[in-house]
């Protein structure tokens, strides 16, 4: 089993690549939910969302996540109401809120109703949400700590980055399967995701950072940092808020006390020599997807290096 740490529209074309070249069947795909907020009453789920929209070939390729073509008939009356409209949930897409919402109250598990949706997409591949409890990123600033989407959607990203806070983590488990799958993982895949809310979130649940110790297969990291700036969305501003230089090098400290080989843009090959004088080995290659050759070349380079045969 190969298993990849998700975030969300990165690791959504990451993943593109992967299912090209191992069978859907051997990869279980472990997804970042505190991006998850309720709007209207719905659970809303981004990642796992982009990531099943994506694989099943019906994402909104521009915006990268919501469902292609879709119409907001829905949204506008609810703005109506007065209800506010910066996070734009299409009327397709509510769908799968509202289906996700129901079932979430009939007493079923995320992990459940993420295993029927999948299913449902006709998807193979094995989809785990990082947790089945509650667990919000929210981001420190000097208007107060705000809700991921609201610092990143509603705000634009406008404020300064103070501290990142994942709220309900230290008292959630992780979702289960996803210790098992880490421990038995022929390889482990770190996707092109933003290190601090994406996979720094899935991090953050206990247990999983410790299992990565224990993990059999090799860790192999993509840096999401191309050229000293993000591909898509606010890893930067985050990055740089903690402190954290904004560069593949930063990337990997952020993962340095586990990770066995970190991948890197030929933009970037200068850092190679640095991220190694870390201890840890690294791979230069084209890592910017802009069509399903270079997807599956990326994930081909990331799967050798993690010494699987593809
Ligand atoms: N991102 C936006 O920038 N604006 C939106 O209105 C928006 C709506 C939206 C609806 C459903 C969904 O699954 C994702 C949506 N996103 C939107 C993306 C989302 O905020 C982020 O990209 C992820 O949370 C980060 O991976």
């Amino acid at each position: 089993m190969i298993v990849v740490l998700a975030g969300g529209v990165g690791a959504a074309r990451f993943l593109q690549g992967v299912v090209q070249v191992v069978p859907q069947q051997q990869l279980t795909v472990i997804v970042n939910t505190g991006d998850d907020r309720d709007f209207y009453g719905l659970h809303v789920s981004p990642d796992l969302d982009i990531v099943m929209y994506t694989l099943a070939g019906l994402v909104d390729e521009a915006h990268g996540w919501g469902i292609r073509d879709d119409t907001y008939h829905t949204m506008e009356q609810l703005t109506c109401y007065g209800n506010e409209d910066w996070f734009l949930l299409g009327d397709r897409d509510l769908a799968t809120h509202i289906h996700r919402s129901n079932l979430l109250r009939q007493g079923k598990t995320l992990s459940e109703v993420t295993d029927l949706l999948r299913t449902q997409l006709g998807l193979q591949l094995h989809i785990l949400p990082m947790s089945d409890q509650p667990i919000a990123t929210h981001i420190q600033t000097l208007a107060g700590l705000l809700h991921f989407q609201e610092y990143m959607v509603k705000r634009h990203c406008t404020d300064e980055v103070q501290d990142v806070v994942f709220v309900g983590a230290s008292t959630a488990q992780p979702a289960p399967r996803v210790l098992d799958a880490l421990k038995e993982a022929e390889a482990i895949l770190i996707a092109p995701s933003n290190p601090i809310v994406s996979i720094g979130s899935i991090l953050a649940v206990p247990g999983i950072h410790d299992v990565l110790h224990e993990a059999s297969g090799m860790i192999v990291a993509v840096s999401p940092i191309v050229g000293g700036a993000p591909i898509k969305g606010p890893a930067d501003k985050l990055m740089r808020g903690l402190g954290i230089d904004v560069s593949a090098v930063g990337v990997a400290r952020c993962y340095r006390d586990f990770l066995d080989v970190m991948v890197i843009d030929e933009q970037d090959a200068h850092l190679a020599a640095d991220i190694e004088d870390l201890g840890i080995p690294t791979v230069v290659t084209n890592t910017i997807m802009h069509d399903m050759t270079a997807k599956a070349h990326l994930a081909r380079s990331v799967l050798e290096a993690a010494g699987v045969t593809v």
